[in-house]
């Protein structure tokens, strides 16, 4: 391991913040090498945090909600971590502030950590870069980790992935709530937040909702998810309403995965998932050193192919080979 990501875990062993907030970067930016330095060697002190995902479409409320959430937990003498995935949309530019701005009201509170992450120009993108930057706040041992992503599809069904527990936030009056559902968020969803519930609509918003989880409920096998039927809380984000409510169905939840067995098989489903991730970026980083045209190998091959020495199904198979060789044999480029 590199010497100064080791002096980096050391300190975030101790609290340090900017070790934290160095790691953090790592995980976001770094080279696949650091990554493997920065995960190796922290992982072994991860799995105690719980991690909330928090989506829902654009504006529902989600980075209120989350601050609300925030503030109930601390009052619960818990520990938070937040960290605010931006979506790589060219629209989100001027979100970041804005949730800075929104979340500024624990800036005093060391128990609360807040992080924003922009997805763009990231090899591989969120995809890759949220559970990593989520085992290293793990690490830092906060109680809670709340990631807040935008819901515009995929991205809903990968914080899945990487949360305990999803929260999935719908708001009356945004024309999308339900639509949203339909896009694949209703299996996502451990808890539903109608939000906004100062506003009109939201009794009928709930009660398509409870329609569309019927329905769900109906074509599903019996006993399926191992019983548990998504609660639906009322929330008045700005007004800290409904958090109360919805902290304690975070608790139930968490109960219900320990009771129920799903703890371990959604921790095993995540180490897939991760694996998988991690193959895949692997596999990734070396084809863009590839594409570049600069890849001694590649060109070798390609003159033995061009010479008719070997065919070209030979040379790929070499070329996999090669890159079936781990991490380090990607680390000369
Ligand atoms: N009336 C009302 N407005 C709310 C409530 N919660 C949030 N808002 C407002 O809704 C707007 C959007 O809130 P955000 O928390 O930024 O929503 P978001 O889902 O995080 O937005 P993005 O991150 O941009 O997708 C803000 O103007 C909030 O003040 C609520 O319970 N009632
Ligand atoms: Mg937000």
């Amino acid at each position: 391991m590199a010497a100064d990501i080791g002096t980096l875990i050391a300190g975030l062993e101790r609290g340090e913040r900017r070790a934290l907030a160095r790691l953090l970067t790592l995980a976001e930016d770094g080279l696949p090498e650091q990554l493997r330095d920065v995960i190796g060697g922290l992982y072994a002190a991860t799995g105690r945090a719980r991690v909330i995902g928090v989506t829902g479409s654009p504006g529902v409320g989600k980075s209120t909600l989350t601050n609300a959430i925030a503030a109930e937990l601390r009052s619960r003498d818990r520990s938070v971590a937040i960290l605010a995935v931006d979506p790589s949309s060219p629209f989100s530019g001027g979100a970041l502030l804005g949730d800075r701005v929104r979340m500024q009201s624990h800036h005093a509170d060391p128990g609360v950590f807040i992080r924003s992450m922009a997805a763009r120009g990231h090899l591989g993108g969120l995809s890759f870069a949220t559970p990593q930057a989520v085992l290293v706040l793990d690490a830092a041992g906060f109680d809670d980790v709340i990631v807040e992503t935008v819901g515009v599809g995929q991205s809903e069904v990968e914080i899945a992935a990487t949360a305990d527990t999803t929260v999935v936030t719908l708001a009356p009056g945004m024309g999308d709530g339900i639509q949203a559902a339909k896009a694949g968020i209703l299996e996502v969803a451990d808890i539903f937040v109608i939000n906004k519930a100062d506003r009109g609509g939201a009794g009928q918003l709930e009660s398509e909702l409870r329609g569309m989880l019927e329905m769900g409920h109906a074509v599903q096998e019996a006993g399926d998810e191992a019983g548990w039927w998504p609660p639906i809380v009322r929330c008045v984000a700005v007004r800290s309403e409904g958090t109360t409510e919805l902290v304690d169905a975070l608790a139930a939840h968490g109960d219900h995965l320990d009771d129920s067995g799903q703890r371990e098989r959604r921790a095993r489903d995540r180490a897939l998932h991760t694996i998988r991730e991690i193959a895949l970026e692997h596999i990734r980083v070396r084809f863009a050193r590839l594409d570049h045209g600069d890849d001694p190998m590649l060109e070798a091959l390609a003159a033995k192919v061009a010479a008719r020495d070997v065919d070209p199904y030979s040379a790929a198979d070499d070329l996999l080979e090669a890159i079936e060789g781990g991490f380090d044999s990607a680390g000369d480029g």
